[in-house]
């Protein structure tokens, strides 16, 4: 087994999931101003110091990604943040794109940036402890979107980074999300996910991508959120363990899922219904929201509501693993 296909397996094994704490500076600032604190670099590194240093994170987290600013910030004690993810037994990661930009052409649809001078920043990433990478596509439903340019060109990018990753020493989380906002129906998502895990596989498959030691990051199949629409876990795990198994290759080394602004509990109860069903794959977590947003209303920038941030998010992380080693009954 190579490095890098132990990597992937760690990520996705032992009852763990990932913890994507890896918005970007607009994304996290924004966050920050709704709960109250103020966006400066500061605050979020205080925020992510509060979350990675919550006791026993690595009980049921594996990995955490990270976005270039905080891989590159120091805990209160000087470590740099890959170097306190390595004392934890927990794999650093970094997101590398540059974000999902309107894609000229087909209006309403963007294809995510990021593949220039991506080589030697992944080179550098690895040299600051970095040991898997993560990149998201991002796909819109409506009534004419997604276009086929927008499904291909992602799917490109994706398979282009992921190449890229393996060849720099890194992991890749391949993430092609297929947004819940919307009114559409869940067997449109249904459609659409199929349609966009089909082009990236065969894109993967283009690009000689080693499956083995690449992790895939899929949204649940879920009805629009504003379609009116409610499915049950049952119904959820099966759609969604079903278009995977009929469109990924099983060589995959697991399958780690985004939370999409589900509710915490509704991504836990969805995840769990999914594990009895027969996969391939292990299914596991990698929750951005999901996790961490009661441990950012919780902790609200105050230095003594650390401790009640850290057993909010430790609230989720457990319920998620017990999930996963079958102890939970949600
Ligand atoms: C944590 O948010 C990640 C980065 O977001 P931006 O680059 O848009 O700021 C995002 O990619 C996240 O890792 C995934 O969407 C999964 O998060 P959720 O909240 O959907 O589980």
């Amino acid at each position: 087994m190579s490095v890098l296909t132990e990597t992937a397996a760690a990520l996705v094994s032992g009852g763990k999931g990932i913890l994507a704490a890896d918005e970007s500076i607009g994304t996290m600032s924004s966050r920050l101003e709704a709960a109250g604190v103020a966006p400066t670099e500061e605050n979020r590194r205080a925020y992510r110091e509060m979350l990675v240093t919550t006791p026993d994170l690595a009980d049921g987290v594996s990995g955490v990604i990270f976005c270039d600013e905080t891989l590159r910030q120091r805990l209160s004690d000087d470590r740099p943040f890959p170097q306190a993810m390595q004392d934890l037994g927990i794999l650093p990661g970094i997101k590398v794109d540059t974000g999902a930009k309107p894609l000229p052409g087909s209006p309403g649809d963007t294809v995510t940036e990021g593949l220039d001078g991506l080589f030697p920043r992944l080179q550098e990433y690895v040299t600051l402890g970095a040991r898997f990478a993560k990149w998201r596509g991002v796909i819109t439903i409506d009534r004419t979107r997604p276009s086929v340019a927008a499904v291909r060109s992602n799917a490109h990018a994706l398979a282009r980074y992921a190449s890229a990753c393996h060849q720099a020493g890194l992991v890749p989380i391949v993430e092609p999300e297929v947004l819940m906002t919307g009114s559409h129906s869940m067997a449109r998502c249904r459609e659409v996910t199929a349609r966009v895990l089909q082009a990236v596989a065969q894109e993967l498959r283009s690009f000689g991508v080693d499956l083995a030691a690449t992790v895939l990051k899929p949204n649940m199949v879920l009805p629009g959120s504003s379609s009116g629409e409610h499915a049950s876990p049952d119904v959820v795990a099966q759609a969604t363990v079903g278009v995977l198994i009929e469109q990924m290759p099983a060589e995959l080394a697991g399958v780690a899922f985004l939370s999409g602004g589900q509710s915490p509990r509704g991504a836990t109860a969805n995840l769990a219904a999914m594990q009895p069903l027969p996969s391939p794959w292990p299914l596991t977590f990698s929750f951005g929201r999901a996790l961490v947003d009661p441990a950012l209303a919780a902790w609200r920038g105050e230095a003594d509501l650390i401790e009640a941030g850290q057993q909010a998010l430790s609230e989720r992380t457990s319920a998620n693993s017990a999930v996963l080693t079958g102890s939970a009954v949600v």
